[in-house]
């Protein structure tokens, strides 16, 4: 079956959920959770937990020693746990379409963010719900631009009677207190309209709304009998830094670590302009308050975390539920002298947590360090489940890794690309004016691969690029990209690199004739 007429298959088949995720999205948010009594048998339940800019040390399985995540440490311990996945671009909207179509940016065609996700491309929701599955989901989704961060008019259910992208069931809840949480407080909480996140009870934040919105699904679903797909999509620990009580306070500056950067960074670094534009970043007070206040947020979505793997327990489905926990990308907090994210592709930046906990079925306490991507997560899912990965899908399952039938990593290279593109479409809505789809005056475009030996990065249209040589220089701070002692295995990198570019592609749109 070509893309096409899958695509058409998938929307037929989501249509005969609808009716049912309707009538029961009436019902609203539960206050507690009655046990169901017996495990539900039949098809296993999928919960896709993810938190948005999270680096991999952003929690307790992961090394850090100070940040409290009991129950991220919890699922990640009690499963298999990667440390070498990374994300296939650093932005939000690329890395989300990967994970959704396990297909790398230059296939699924969401290239930066602000372009949307086609609506010919197949979600891990159109399969679920292909195949019978209740969809639901709630918080950040970000297949559709936010710009410039339209707080109302967002698709909710009610607006958007159909499925979203293969959800019978969304609530979004995206950056900036916006969509269907943004209309939730002005309805419910006008006392909160005006005050900022750090002023809100837990419950009325975003976190505390996204969870809640995730148990009332699946308590319904298997109330119902019917096996669920639900997505729980947490929009911190991104910026702005700034939990509700009494996560804003949990964690002592004084004890954050310090940041990775050297001072010839600002003078000789790649992103050397940026970096001295952000003031902020001078300060090294200033970051670890900052960052205090970014762990408190993962402590907040830790216990929301808690309450999601509670309700699992009492409903009794939580040996035939599989959860997967995994960020979009990370967050540069201050290393080499960056902040946020961007076509950093620094390991704060790309390496980002994954795991699947499966109790029972998937092995507990397994680390695995080889490289895996984002692209890897649909097709592990799908055959963990034991559903059909769809035709196109580029990433490679996971599933012998998690099953305990090999460590072995399926790639010798993880691959991360930032494009970018000085054009905008004719339906620009952002600031300056559009330009023309021939305008590449301001295109470079950023390509790297990775090991646990090499970072290597070109920058397409410069003769520039980084190489690093991370078993001497683990923190990438010695670029040997122009060292003539690393010319040998800068022409092998080259060549490994071109070879991913090149099999990343995936050319759209589909041809219509032979000729
Ligand atoms: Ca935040």
């Amino acid at each position: 079956m070509d893309k096409w007429t899958r695509r058409a298959f998938l929307r037929a088949s989501v249509g005969t959920g609808l009716a049912l995720s309707m009538g029961g999205a009436a019902g609203f948010l539960l206050s507690g959770v009655e046990a169901i009594g017996a495990e539900a048998g039949g098809s296993p339940n999928v919960l896709l937990i993810m938190t948005d800019t999270q680096r991999l040390d952003d929690m307790g399985a992961y090394g850090n020693p100070i940040i409290k995540t009991p129950h991220l440490d919890g699922l990640a311990e009690g499963g298999v746990k990667f440390t070498g996945c990374h994300t296939q671009c650093p932005a939000c909207m690329p890395a989300r379409a990967t994970i959704f179509t396990g297909r790398y940016p230059m296939a699924h065609g969401v290239w930066s963010n602000g372009v949307p996700l086609p609506e010919t491309e197949t979600t891990l929701a159109d399969i679920f719900a292909a195949a019978g599955y209740r969809t639901g989901g709630a918080g950040k989704f970000h297949f559709l631009p936010h710009w410039p961060y339209r707080k109302s008019d967002l698709p909710t259910m009610e607006r958007h009677p159909k499925p979203f992208y293969g959800f019978q069931e969304f609530h979004l809840g995206e950056d900036g207190r916006s969509g269907e949480h943004h209309l939730w407080i002005k309805e419910h909480h006008p006392e909160y309209y005006d005050k900022p996140d750090d002023q809100l009870p837990a419950e009325v934040h975003n976190s505390g709304w996204t969870a809640r919105h995730t148990i009332d699904f699946i308590t319904r679903c298997v109330r119902e009998k019917t096996p669920f797909f639900a997505f729980c999509s947490f929009v911190d620990p991104h910026q702005p830094y700034n939990p509700p009580p009494p996560y804003g306070t949990l964690y002592d500056p004084e004890d954050m670590p310090d940041p990775i950067r050297r001072d010839d960074e600002l003078e000789s670094g790649r992103f050397r302009s940026i970096a001295r534009s952000r003031n902020m970043t001078r300060h090294t007070e200033r970051l670890k308050e900052q960052r205090a206040k970014h762990y408190g947020e993962m402590t907040l979505i830790d216990a929301c975390v808690g309450r999601l793997i509670g309700t699992l327990d009492a409903l009794g489905v939580r040996s035939n539920t599989l959860v997967v926990f995994v960020a979009d990308h990370g967050d540069m907090l201050g290393d080499h002298w960056l902040w946020w994210k961007g076509p950093y592709h620094y390991a704060g930046c790309t390496n980002v947590p994954l795991f699947f906990n499966w109790p029972g079925r998937i092995g507990a306490g397994r680390t695995i360090e080889g490289l895996v991507q984002q692209t890897d997560i649909l097709p592990t899912i799908c055959e963990l489940v034991g559903l059909e990965t769809p035709l196109g899908v580029q990433g490679r399952s996971l599933a012998p890794i998690c099953r305990g039938d090999t460590d072995q990593t399926p790639y010798d290279y993880a691959y991360i690309e930032s494009v970018s593109s000085g054009a905008t479409s004719p339906d620009w809505q952002g600031p300056g004016p559009a330009r023309p789809a021939t305008d590449r005056r301001h295109t470079i475009d950023t390509f790297t691969i990775r090991n646990h030996k090499w970072r290597f990065t070109i920058f397409s249209g410069t003769d520039d690029g980084e190489l690093y040589d991370l078993e001497k220089d683990p923190n990438e701070f010695d670029n040997r990209f122009h060292d003539p002692a690393y010319s040998s295995m800068r022409g092998t990198l080259m060549a490994v690199l071109l070879d991913r570019v090149g099999r990343t592609r995936d050319p759209l749109p589909a041809r219509t004739r032979p000729y």
